[in-house]
């Protein structure tokens, strides 16, 4: 077996960070360390948290952090920074605030980066998750920054999705509508000490109800927090805790075939996109049809599926010999 997964299954932390930093810089040794930790995964319960800036996403999982430990469960921390590339996704605020767990064995806390192209964060984060799962963490949280498209797609590979929203924010539960309403397993109204909060739980509920679902569906809830006051936390658990239960009772291989499939969705598009990538630097791949796109001597769509056609084996199905 490969040097950093054997550290990484003995419980070394430090294999556990250079790994995930390799796979944030998308080395090409990452990929094979994956492969020796797959079978040593699917025993870690992914939670992704999501929410608009400034919602209290972190606070949150600082609190959470806290909770699980309590229980004495060992917690994986992913905090999900797309807009700092630069930094290498550190959030210095959520650093800080996290801190006071960073002497505890049990809690592993690491942030990931953008390093590439767009969905390149969906891949590295779910790829990050399988190494903790690999090391034996209990609980993985996932911590996104906004609620856009990449953002959805994290959460998507969690087990149970936690929304978070705030009181006040007409539009933002419109946006709630939009996007998040349907991958929310959880909804949490934090900042209940602000005025509107149960406003804010009614119309969560309400629009919730709207959405037609089996009877025998998990039906989300919506719970209230103060995460500067620890309150509400225990409810958090109580319900990632039944949501983890009925999974497990109704439909545990659905749920487990969609995340599967999910990230192997997300693997092909990676491996495709970096493909691409390095042809497109390559100039003996390359020159030809950029100097046929500058000369305007073809149309970009038609250069496009001319690209494919050549160095892409899409259309060498069975069938089509
Ligand atoms: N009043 C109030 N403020 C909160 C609460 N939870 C978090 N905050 C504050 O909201 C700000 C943003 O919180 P943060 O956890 O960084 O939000 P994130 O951007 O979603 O991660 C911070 O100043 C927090 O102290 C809460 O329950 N009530
Ligand atoms: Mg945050």
């Amino acid at each position: 077996m490969s040097s950093l997964a054997s550290r990484i299954l003995k419980g070394d932390r430090r294999a556990v960070a250079r790994l995930i930093r390799d796979i944030d810089d998308r080395m090409p040794s990452a990929r094979e360390e994956l492969k020796a930790l797959y079978p040593h995964t699917g025993n870690a319960h992914i939670i992704g948290l999501t929410g608009a800036p400034g919602s209290g996403k972190s606070s949150l999982t600082d609190q959470l952090i806290a909770a699980f430990r309590q229980r004495g469960q060992t917690v994986g921390v992913l905090a999900v920074d797309p807009s700092s590339p630069f930094t290498g996704g550190a959030i210095l605020g959520d650093r800080i605030r996290m801190q006071q767990h960073t002497l505890d064995k049990g809690v592993f806390i690491r942030s990931m980066a953008t390093r590439g192209h767009l969905g390149g964060l969906t891949r590295s984060t779910r790829d990050a998750a399988r190494v903790l799962d690999a090391f034996g963490v209990d609980i993985i949280l996932i911590e996104t920054v906004g609620v856009g498209q990449d953002e959805v797609d994290i959460v998507k590979q969690a087990d149970t999705t936690l929304v978070i929203a705030v009181p006040g924010l007409g539009d933002e539960v419109q946006a709630i509508k939009a996007g998040v309403l349907e991958i929310g397993d959880i909804f949490v109204v934090n900042k209940s000490d602000l005025p509107g909060a149960r406003k804010a739980k009614r119309d969560l509920e309400m629009m919730l109800d709207l959405r037609p679902r089996p009877a025998d569906a998990w039906h989300p809830p919506v719970l209230q927090s103060i995460a500067t006051q620890s309150e509400g936390i225990e409810q958090i658990l109580t319900y990632t805790d039944k949501h983890v239960e009925h999974i497990r009772e109704h439909d545990g291989h659905k749920h487990k075939r969609e995340r599967l499939h999910e990230e192997f969705f997300v693997l092909l598009k990676g491996i495709l996109h970096d493909q691409l990538e390095s042809l497109l630097q390559s100039p003996t791949h390359s020159a030809s049809f950029f100097e046929a796109l500058e000369q305007e001597a073809q149309d970009p769509m038609t250069l496009a599926e001319q690209f494919i056609e050549r160095y892409v084996s899409f259309h060498h199905t069975p069938n089509q010999q």
